[in-house]
């Protein structure tokens, strides 16, 4: 019983230790993710601020080291588009991005839009970085509840 329970740990360490030897300096500076959408607010979607802040994309840096997002995008199947101004994501943070009006902190971002921009029915939220090129996308449908752990 002690015997078989110490494998996978020993495995599992083991893994943790190649990971880490084999790590590079471009993988260390990805690993941004779409983590979280809320793509149906909740209650009825009146329009007001706070039912459009309750639509939101969440991003998380997965990596161990903080990643500059200047000039990166998210936008929807349509292609409305949120530029993400000259900040940074922490290692192993998350961040939302809000559709309505706010003030940004570290964590939250505001799209300040008076509409709502990820289609309730379906579509996909990509993340690219400033020169087009795609980091992440998180795809939903109908079939999905009112949010999509991507
Ligand atoms: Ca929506
Ligand atoms: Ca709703």
């Amino acid at each position: 019983m002690r015997s078989r329970a110490t494998l996978p740990a020993a495995l599992a360490g083991a893994a943790l230790l190649t990971g880490t030897l084999f790590s590079t300096p471009a993988q260390a500076a990805g690993g941004v993710t779409i983590h979280h959408v809320w793509f149906d607010s909740p209650g009825s979607d009146n329009r007001s601020n706070a039912s459009l802040n309750g639509e939101w994309v969440q991003i998380k840096n997965t990596s161990r080291s903080a990643v500059s997002l200047k000039g990166w995008i998210l936008k929807d199947a349509a292609n409305h588009k949120y530029v993400f101004r000259n900040i940074r994501i922490g290692a192993g943070k998350t961040m939302k991005v809000h559709t309505g009006k706010g003030t940004d902190t570290a964590s939250h971002k505001y799209q300040n839009r008076r509409a709502y921009v990820w289609n309730n029915t379906s579509d996909t939220a990509t993340l690219t970085k400033a020169s087009g090129a795609k980091v992440d996308s998180c795809s939903w449908t109908t079939r999905d509840p009112s949010d999509k752990w991507c």
